[in-house]
């Protein structure tokens, strides 16, 4: 049995009164007076895959002249394993030049997102997304999210294992409500609030999840995925060409609180084995525990990672296999090499071809130089495979046939989409940041190609063009680049300001630390010119950056726990994390 909640945040209680979600959503849209939604609604169209947003870079000057906010919304499209056909991008393609603001952004989840969609065209962009049988349903919300997966299924049968069982979860952990069809899809109500009150969620039940949750499948040696950032996670382990198991693991996520340090990102514990017949059983199990033990009373403390800090990886072991009806096996080895993407191109098992592209911060539009967009579309017309959507924001045109090779690396090269970048830019990465993410403390996705810029000229100086260093920035601590996984994490603290971490591993299985806080912008670079310059000279063969510094003596290495706090170094003080916000 579950503890009963002592108090419950006021999103358990919108959540129970919604009737499946609807809320009135329905009735919002037809209110012309505004290009808003009602503050509940905004919560519950989440669970819809949508977002209430507004142009931060214009703000002031509404406020100035008395005008509503610059409302606009951010719709995210669901793509379980990042797998989308020409036909589909092509349509979203579309969709972003005639409804949103005419770019594409590929998500470190493996999702498409629409900026700037206004309200009267929601109605219509979410029945042209479900017409090019992609969805938005659970993309956002306290429910399973897009479930990840490495996106390369033709590279071997073991990858295509791990791409079913991706879709396999998805399906079965998706919401059941009518809501998402009755108000997106059909022109009548499907149910009256009768029906609606008695509908079932045999999952989820009326009050969902206490927080998000966020499910991965990898392949090893790739860690593309981040696999110990995540609630759960599945790491397939091959004998022989073929998927004999999956090792569980448990409790990583990144989002954290400047100031506060009862949050904090942490990586995932190793939960045990289990065969490919019971992966679905045991994500199934485990998102239960969480459904029936997070903490409802207070959303910061409501993830997974939370739940098992509180009450221990024994413990919550114990509870799935309760559930599970059988013991998880002790866990297999694996290792990974690293959490990037191959670039370029690899020919599969079958004599076909993928092409993996940098996409700088996933942003597909047309800038001059880098045409991405334009490029895109026109592989996607002549194109008969598939594009695969990467975790870090990159895109594989994969199952190229030999004969069509010639004409799409000629698409390629003639839009600037040939990777020709420092291993540093190709490790990078931002979130979306300012002007549309609400929560931005500051820039990022506008920010970092620019720092890059200016880093590259001292990595190419001192012998690294090649090497390959991970960088990722985000706008504020909620982490959605995975920053505390980077070798060189930035994170906003306010405009022009932010905190640097150093230290992680390359593989993704260690949290970096904090080196300097309150960065100014332009300080950013100066800091980094000397270590990089020193670990070019003093590094051992093979050594990684994320390493050398803690070698060097610079940072101290997480490793008390998974957690970024348990073991805060001298060189951090307390009020490294103090300030910040959090909406
Ligand atoms: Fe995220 C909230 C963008 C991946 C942790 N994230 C947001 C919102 C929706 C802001 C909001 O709540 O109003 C951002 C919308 C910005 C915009 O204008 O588009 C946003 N998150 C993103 C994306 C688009 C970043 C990107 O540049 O790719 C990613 C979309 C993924 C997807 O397709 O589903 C994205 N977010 C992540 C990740 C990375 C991951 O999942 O692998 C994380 C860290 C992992 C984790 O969850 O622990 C992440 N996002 C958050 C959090 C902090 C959650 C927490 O536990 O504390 C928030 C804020 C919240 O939930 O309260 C957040
Ligand atoms: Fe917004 Fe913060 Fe996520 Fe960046 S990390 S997209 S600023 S919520």
């Amino acid at each position: 049995m579950a503890d009963e909640p002592t108090a419950r945040s006021k999103n358990e209680i919108l959540k129970e009164n919604s009737r499946y979600l609807r809320g009135t959503i329905a009735e919002g849209l037809q209110e012309v007076v505004t290009g808003a939604l009602s503050d509940d609604d905004t919560l519950l169209t989440k669970f819809h895959g949508f977002y209430q947003q507004d142009d931060r870079d214009i703000r002031s000057e509404r406020r100035k002249k008395k005008l509503e906010k610059a409302y606009s919304f951010m719709i995210r499209v669901r793509v379980p394993g990042g797998v989308a056909t020409p036909a589909q991008w092509l349509e979203m393609d579309r969709i972003s030049d005639q409804f949103a603001n005419g770019t594409l952004k590929l998500t470190t989840r493996q999702a498409f997102q629409f900026h700037g969609v206004i309200k009267t065209n929601l109605k219509r962009v979410m029945k042209e997304i479900n017409a090019s049988l992609l969805d938005t349903l659970a993309a956002c919300g306290d429910v399973n999210r897009n479930v990840m997966c490495n996106p390369n299924p033709h590279q071997s049968r073991a990858h295509a294992e791990a791409l079913r069982l991706a879709r396999e979860i998805s399906d079965h952990l998706s919401p059941r409500t009518g809501a998402y069809h009755e108000i997106w899809i059909e022109d009548e109500k499907v149910y009256d609030g009768e029906q609606a009150a008695t509908e079932e969620e045999p999952i989820y039940g009326k009050h969902y999840l206490p927080r998000k949750f966020k499910i991965v499948v990898a392949v090893p040696p790739s860690n593309d995925v981040d696999v110990f950032a995540h609630d759960l996670a599945f790491v397939a382990i091959v004998e022989d060409g073929t998927v004999v198991g999956y090792d569980v693991t448990v409790g990583g996520g990144m989002g954290m609180t400047h100031g506060e340090e009862d949050t904090f990102p942490r990586t995932a514990d190793i939960l045990g084995f289990c065969t490919p017949e019971q992966a679905v059983d045991v994500a199934e199990k485990v998102l239960l525990v969480q459904r029936d033990f997070g903490d409802r009373a207070v959303r910061k403390h409501a993830r997974l990672k939370y739940t098992i800090e509180r009450r221990g990886i024994a413990w919550f072991r114990d509870e799935v296999e309760k559930r599970l009806g059988y013991s998880l096996g002790a866990p297999r080895p694996f290792a990974f090499d690293g959490t990037g993407d191959r670039y370029g191109w690899v020919e599969d098992h079958e004599g076909n071809f993928h092409y993996t592209a940098f996409i700088q911060n996933g942003r597909v539009r047309d800038v001059p130089g880098h045409t991405a967009k334009t490029a895109l579309r026109e592989i996607a017309r002549i194109h008969d495979g598939d594009f695969r959507l990467t975790a870090n924001q990159n895109l594989i045109i994969a199952r190229v046939r030999p004969e069509n090779r010639v004409a799409v690396e000629a698409i390629l090269k003639a839009h600037g989409l040939d990777n020709a970048h420092t291993g540093l830019r190709l490790n990078s990465m931002a979130c979306v940041a300012l002007p549309t993410c609400g929560l931005a403390l500051a820039e990022s996705e506008r920010f970092l190609p620019d720092l890059v810029s200016e880093l590259d000229a001292v990595v190419e100086r001192a012998g690294l063009r090649d090497d390959e260093i991970v960088i990722r920035m985000t706008g504020c601590p909620n982490g959605c680049a995975r920053p505390y996984l980077a070798e060189i994490g930035l994170v906003g603290r306010g405009p022009g300001v932010y905190n640097l971490y150093l230290g992680a591993a390359f593989d993704g299985s260690r949290l970096n630390k904090l080196y300097r806080r309150d960065l100014k912008a332009e300080e950013i670079a100066p800091v980094l010119t000397p270590l990089i310059r020193s670990y070019a000279k003093q590094r051992r063969k093979g050594e990684r950056f994320g390493d050398y510094v803690i070698r060097a003596g610079h940072v101290a290495a997480t490793t008390a726990g998974n957690r970024f706090h348990a073991d805060l170094g001298a060189d951090v003080d307390a009020g490294a994390t103090a300030g910040g916000a959090r909406g």
